[in-house]
């Protein structure tokens, strides 16, 4: 019975989508699927931010036990943990309501501890969970051109793939449930290390009288070169500090990373660095970590 509910699922041309998390990354990757003009149903705890979707022709839900109900696969994508659990499991939240059959795929950036929570909880519901974050950011997710690691069961996997394609140009079963998650935090531990190598790098050449434009162009020509330099030593030329990973979520994914086992030198010194900046600067973009290096408070 389940199988034939799950088959059902993978005739992608009526498959019905629920999206819930209408963030920085939630917007470009919905509209993306509005684009491939599957059926989009989007529920956003601040409700103002639903109307960009439904212009283009997004229905709305009243939560997310009503956005379930309506459809077959729901996609969410927000803030952490503590999001996770207030979406899952928060007044009329996904798991109160009487569905089963249904794919929840998990594309935030949070803990393998929740999934592997919220696996068992759908699935005793007979519902289905993966957890599949992304690498990229606000172009990638504008483009289609993030890459998607994912945890969880291959017949699971398979029957979504098509949705994953239209939002990503790569997608990756990694494990099972939770290993989606491990794979993005060790991704961002990478990220947090080589944006605080970047900021402490310019300030060190700048402090030995190299201007800034010089040593950016010499990295940028260098074994170095690579896309993450260019536009962040560009950020940091024009002072631009709009978010496009928010400084806040580089010190929640450092924090988890520390949690699940990444007690290293530069784990626990890069995670320190940011905490130290988020209060000042966690709502720029997560270069801004240069301005915390240069003044300290
Ligand atoms: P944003 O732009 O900070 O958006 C966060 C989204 O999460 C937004 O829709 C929020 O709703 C939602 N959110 C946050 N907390 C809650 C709770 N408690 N309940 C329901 N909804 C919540 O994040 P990004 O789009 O940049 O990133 C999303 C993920 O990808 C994240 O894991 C990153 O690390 C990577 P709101 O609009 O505030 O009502």
């Amino acid at each position: 019975m389940q199988d034939r509910i799950v088959n059902e699922i993978t005739d992608m041309n009526t498959t019905k989508i629920g999206w819930i998390g209408l963030g920085k990354m939630g917007v470009p990757m919905s509209d993306n699927l509005i684009k491939a003009e599957y059926a989009l149903t989007v529920y956003n705890r601040s409700k103002d931010k639903e109307n960009e979707l439904t212009i283009k022709g997004a229905r709305t839900a009243s939560s997310p036990a009503s956005l379930i109900e309506q459809s077959d696969v729901v996609i969410v994508m927000v803030s952490d943990d503590r999001a996770i659990h207030d979406i899952f499991l928060g007044d009329a939240g996904l798991l109160s309501a009487e569905t089963s059959g249904k794919i929840i795929i998990n594309m935030s950036t949070v803990s393998s501890a929740i999934s592997k929570e919220m696996s068992i909880l759908c699935s005793n519901h007979d519902n289905h969970y993966l957890d599949a974050p992304v690498s990229g950011s606000v172009k990638q997710a504008e483009t289609a051109q993030l890459v998607i690691m994912v945890g969880g069961e291959e017949n699971v996997y398979e029957r979504v793939k098509e949705i994953f394609e239209k939002l990503g140009k790569l997608t990756l079963l990694v494990g099972g449930v939770g290993a989606g998650n491990a794979a993005k935090l060790a991704v961002n531990s990478m990220i947090g290390f080589y944006t605080q190598g970047l900021a402490e790098a310019v300030v060190f050449a700048k402090k030995n009288n190299i201007k800034v434009e010089d040593f950016l162009t010499i990295i940028n020509n260098g074994a170095l070169a690579n896309l993450y330099t260019k536009t962040k030593g560009e950020a940091i030329l024009n002072n631009n500090f709009e978010p496009a990973f928010y400084l806040k979520h580089i010190r929640k994914d450092l924090g988890l990373a520390l949690d699940q086992g990444l007690n290293t030198p530069l784990g626990e010194a890069a995670y320190e660095s940011f905490r130290q900046a988020e209060k000042k600067l966690g709502d720029q973009d997560l270069i801004a970590i240069i301005k915390h290096l240069e003044q300290p408070e």
